[in-house]
């Protein structure tokens, strides 16, 4: 039975992703790192067929130990302080953690055992202040927030050991992706957990940012499908996983609040606290790389996630409630 370790296994994309692996057959290991209250309940219902084991990307021996006490033979790092936003605010622990922690694991694999296969969870917040229209593998970066610098660090040392140690060491380039699963405090889940509330009656306001961002949105499930396929092939490569399609915030809030027959405009509410000292404008990746080498592509469309989330957040107030 393959062995697989996930760091970030309880986060959005861990807890598909370790779903996906047990329907492949394989063993899932995933690093938890000690926090004072349990967050794992994204994978409460799968928590008996995995083993949960502590450590973090800013502990180098706690890396170490857990290679070779589990000898894994595939690691993939969805591990990071993910949130842009933070990252202005605490861009040192964001450098630490989204960008030293990727070179931490890697040399713990280096030491422990070089035929592990690595997946970097990069992004396509590194294209930033874009330079191309779509965005591919061969398209510059051009950070803007202290997440994105960090993801560049990670991106060009996963490539750095691969060519220097001949690591089967890969980048996938992952545009948004989003699901019921995404944290509240990301903007597509911000406005479907709101819709929820404002149709249940127990809000009647959301504040809001830029509404002019285009970001080209996925479903979460479908994206980790590519992770696992990336690290299936012969030969280590990057690949942009994405869409190709760019929608606006503002078309997002639309179609959410459409789908409950509500206006958008009579809730929204533009608040500068969530304006960001850099913006990315505008995201649309070109998959076809992905296409063609690993036959990958997107089963979910942005209509049906939007109306996805928007369910699976009523669904949750009314339980609740
Ligand atoms: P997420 O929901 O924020 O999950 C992040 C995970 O990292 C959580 O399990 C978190 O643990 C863990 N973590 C944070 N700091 C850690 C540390 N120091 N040591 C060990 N674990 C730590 O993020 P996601 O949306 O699933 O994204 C997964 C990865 O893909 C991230 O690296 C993200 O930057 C990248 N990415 C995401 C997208 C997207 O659209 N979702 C696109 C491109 C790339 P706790 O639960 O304890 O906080
Ligand atoms: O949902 P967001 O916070 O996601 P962002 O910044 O695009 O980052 C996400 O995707 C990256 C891939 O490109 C990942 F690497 C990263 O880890 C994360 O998963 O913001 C999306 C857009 C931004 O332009 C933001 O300015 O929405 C705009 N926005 C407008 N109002 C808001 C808000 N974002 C948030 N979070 N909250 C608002 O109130």
């Amino acid at each position: 039975m393959p062995k697989a370790l996930i760091t970030g296994i309880t986060g959005q994309d861990g807890s598909y992703l370790a779903e996906f692996l047990l329907t492949q057959g394989y063993e899932v290991v995933g690093m938890v790192r000690r926090t004072s209250t349990v967050n794992f309940h994204r994978i409460a219902e799968i928590q008996d067929q995995i083993e949960l084991v502590p450590g973090d990307l800013g502990d180098q021996i706690s890396l170490i130990h857990i290679l070779e006490q589990h000898r894994p033979q595939e690691v993939y790092n969805l591990a990071a302080q993910s949130f842009v936003q933070t990252s202005w605010t605490q861009p040192v622990f964001t450098g630490d953690v989204t960008g030293l922690g990727v070179t931490r694991l890697l040399d713990a694999i280096r030491i422990v055992d070089p035929g592990i296969r690595f997946y970097q969870a990069s992004s396509s917040e590194m294209f930033g202040k874009v330079v191309e229209v779509p965005q591919r593998e061969s398209t510059p970066f051009y950070p803007r927030s202290p997440y994105g610098v960090a993801k560049v660090y990670g991106h060009w040392i996963t490539i750095n050991y691969r060519e220097s140690y001949g690591l089967h060491a890969t980048s996938g380039i992952l545009f948004n992706h989003e699901s019921p699963r995404r944290g509240r405090e990301f903007v597509t889940r911000k406005i479907t957990n709101h819709v929820a509330q404002i149709k249940l009656g127990l809000t009647d306001e959301l504040r809001l940012g830029n509404l002019d961002a285009q970001r080209d949105w996925g479903f979460a499930g479908d994206y980790v499908k590519a992770m696992w396929l990336m690290l299936q092939q012969d030969e280590p490569q990057d690949y942009v996983v994405a869409t190709g399609e760019t929608h606006s915030v503002e078309e997002f809030l639309r179609v959410a609040f459409e789908y409950v027959n509500l206006d958008w405009h009579d809730y929204v509410i533009q608040d500068p606290r969530y304006m960001r000292p850099a913006e990315v404008d505008l995201l649309v990746g070109d998959p076809s790389k992905a296409g063609a080498n690993l036959g990958w592509e997107p089963a979910v469309s942005f209509t049906e996630l939007v109306k996805m989330m928007v369910d699976a957040d009523i669904e949750l107030l009314k339980v609740s409630s």
